[in-house]
Parts: structure tokens; C-alpha cells; sequence
């Protein structure tokens, strides 16, 4: 497939509400679309990179930069996904302008042979259970009104977002609320040490699924120890950028379950690559969200339903974020969305609302 330009286009969305996490607020997301115009037809890649380095080391500038400068230029004449991801691999890091780009040819691809992404990474389910990631609110009752609504919403696990001064005690009170039989998980995104470890013992009492990213992101060694003194079982996060990462964690026994990101990971061969080693170890896996837009949505909700996919996914309704999405919404139906099934993500962004949310856009003949 010849790529004969690519658009870079940045968004501007307001979320409907602040979120919070251990490393920040975000009031609203700064995102990079990419599209990839071949003589075929087009596709899409989102760049999941947020405005600031706080999640990782990438940002949505430097994500645009190493774009233009080394990725692109290093496209191979005849790119299929498989071919730009080699291309990619001699310039170090920047996974989610990887991932973006990477998509985004997939994308045409998969859309010139008429493929869904579902099909072409191996789907087994039409629709996927749907989880919700709540973040750290000022007080307890708040929080509670929040879960509230999301269970009434028929989302069917909750993950909390926790930090030290808002662990224990936000958990116990969600337990309390709202019982025994709620799929219940906590997010510190790195916000603990080892020396937190006698402190996080205290949530094994509250029955949670797992308990995501509690240490630096570059320290599988001490997850490892943190998991020998918990019960609850330890998901890495932020520390799993490859299918060689994953290996490592698993061998050290420093993750017992796995979020898989394709952005994190610089795209969906190696998120499936990452399922796959998974499943084969026996590691249940479940797909990560970074607030994306209906486009980066509609191909997280292909991936998790592949088989390994086996706890339900930060894949939560458009509404979650975002009063007007780029596509049509995705509407929880029974706490589940439907896989796309049309070629490639199987979503288009309606062009009207695209326009309205562009903040810059540029285009790179090639
Ligand atoms: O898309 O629902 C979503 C976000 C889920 O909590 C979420 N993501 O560490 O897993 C994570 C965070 C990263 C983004 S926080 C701004
Ligand atoms: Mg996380």
C-alpha cells in the first residue's frame, strides 16, 4: 500500500467533568488524529499522548515532533502495519506516536480488503463487558454518589483511582455501599514505594480484583516483592511497554494480570502479541483506556474482545468523557458495548464535529 500523505490534526475535548489521578487533573484532552491517505482510501490513528509528561514520558507535542521528523520519513514505500511497525522499531520509545501511526495504516489496510478489526486480531465475542475508571474525588460522599451512578448506569466493574490519603478508606466505603458482589479494582498509577507495602496490605480485607501500577513504573523488581506480601493480585500498567516487558513481569512474578494499552505498547500487533504471551502463561489481561475519542475506542473494544480478555475494560461509553464525541457515541447497552464490525475500526469521525473541536491540523505530502 503506497501512504501518499498524512494529515496531522489536533483536538480540543472539554471533559464533562475533571479527572483525577495520583500524578493530575485534566480538565480536557488535547489529542493528535492522525489520517493516512493511500490511493485505497484512508485510516485513522489516535495518539494517545496527554498534553503534559505525567502518565509517561510522552506528550502530544513531542508526539507530533518525533512524527514528523523520524517516523514518517522512515515509512516504507510499501507500508502494510506489520512493515511501518519494523520501520519504527530502530527509533527508540515514543510507543504512542508509534501506536498512532501504526493504526492508522492498519486502519487503511484493513478497510481496503474489507477486514474488521475485530476479525483480523481475532475477536470472539460481539459485544465486550464494560468497566468504568472513577477518579479521586475531595470527599467520600462524593465519591459514593459517583459509583452511584455508573452502577446505575450498568457499568460492571468500577476501578478507583487511589493515592496515598485516598486509599483505605474511599475502598471500604465503596465495599460498604454498594456490597460484596461488586467487581471492585484500585489505580495508583506509581504513586507508592515499597516502604507502602505493610499500608497496601490493608486493602487485601476489601476483596478487590486487583490493585493497578502501585510502584514506579521502572521497578519490576520491588512489584515483585510488594506481590509477595499481598494477597490482592498486582496488574501492571505504565511498566508494560512491550511483549518483552511483559515476559520479564510475568517471570518475576511482579504482575499476576496485565492492562494492555496498545498505545502504551506502540500499537495493536504488539498489544496482541502481549495477549497472546499472556494467555499462553495463563495471565488474564483486560484493555486499558486514555479517555479516547469514539475512534481510539472503536478499535480498544475489537481488542478486548479476543479471548485472554477475560476482566472486563477501562472500554466505557463515549458519555463517560465526553458530552459530543467525534463518531457516533458508543451507548453502554446492558453495561456492554458492541465490537464494530465494519471494515478497519469501523467508525468514521463526522466530519461537522471534527471541524468544530480542530484546533490545528497540517498535512505531509509524501
Ligand atoms: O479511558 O477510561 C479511560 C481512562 C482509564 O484510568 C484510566 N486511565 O492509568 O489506567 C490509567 C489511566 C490513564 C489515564 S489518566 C488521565
Ligand atoms: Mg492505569
Amino acid at each position: 500500500m503506497k501512504i501518499t500523505g498524512i494529515e496531522l490534526r489536533r483536538i480540543a475535548m472539554p471533559l464533562r467533568a475533571p479527572f483525577r489521578t495520583s500524578f493530575g487533573v485534566a480538565t480536557s484532552r488535547d489529542i493528535l488524529v492522525l489520517r493516512v491517505v493511500t490511493p485505497e482510501g484512508e485510516g485513522w490513528g489516535e495518539c494517545v499522548a496527554m498534553s503534559e509528561p505525567r502518565y509517561s514520558s510522552e506528550y502530544v507535542d513531542g508526539a507530533v515532533e518525533v512524527l514528523k521528523r523520524f517516523l514518517i520519513p522512515a515509512l516504507p514505500d510499501n507500508a502494510d502495519a506489520h512493515a511501518v511497525k519494523r520501520a519504527m522499531k530502530p527509533f527508540k520509545g515514543h510507543n504512542m506516536a508509534k501506536a498512532a501511526l501504526e493504526t492508522a495504516v492498519l486502519d487503511a489496510q484493513l478497510r481496503a480488503r474489507g477486514e474488521s478489526f475485530g476479525a483480523y486480531l481475532g475477536a470472539d465475542r460481539e459485544s465486550v463487558p464494560c468497566g468504568v475508571s472513577v477518579g479521586i474525588m475531595d470527599s467520600i460522599p462524593e465519591l459514593l454518589d459517583s459509583v452511584g451512578e455508573f452502577v446505575d448506569e450498568g457499568y460492571v466493574r468500577i476501578k478507583l483511582k487511589i493515592e496515598p490519603g485516598w486509599d483505605l478508606a474511599p475502598v471500604r466505603a465503596v465495599r460498604e455501599r454498594f456490597g460484596d458482589d461488586l467487581l471492585l479494582q484500585v489505580d495508583a498509577n506509581a504513586a507508592y514505594t515499597l516502604a507502602d507495602a505493610r499500608h497496601l496490605a490493608g486493602l487485601d480485607a476489601f476483596d478487590l480484583l486487583l490493585i493497578e501500577q502501585p510502584l514506579a513504573d521502572d521497578d519490576l523488581v520491588q512489584h515483585a516483592a510488594l506481590a509477595r506480601r499481598l494477597t490482592t493480585p498486582i496488574c501492571l500498567d505504565e511498566s508494560i511497554e512491550s511483549a518483552e516487558d511483559a515476559a520479564a513481569a510475568i517471570t518475576l512474578g511482579a504482575a499476576s494480570i496485565v492492562n494492555i494499552k496498545p498505545g502504551r505498547v506502540g500499537g495493536y500487533l504488539e498489544a496482541k502479541a502481549i495477549h497472546d504471551l499472556c494467555v499462553a502463561h495463563g495471565v488474564p489481561v483486560w484493555c486499558g483506556g486514555m479517555l479516547e475519542t469514539g475512534l481510539g475506542r472503536a478499535a480498544n473494544i475489537a481488542l478486548a474482545a479476543l479471548p485472554g480478555f477475560t476482566l472486563p475494560g477501562d472500554t466505557s461509553a463515549s458519555r463517560r468523557y465526553y458530552d459530543t464525541d467525534i463518531t457516533e457515541p458508543f451507548v453502554l447497552a446492558d453495561g456492554r458495548l458492541d465490537v464494530p464490525t465494519g471494515p478497519g475500526i469501523g467508525i468514521d469521525p463526522l466530519p461537522e464535529l471534527l471541524r468544530d473541536v480542530t484546533t490545528s491540523s497540517e498535512w505531509i505530502k509524501l
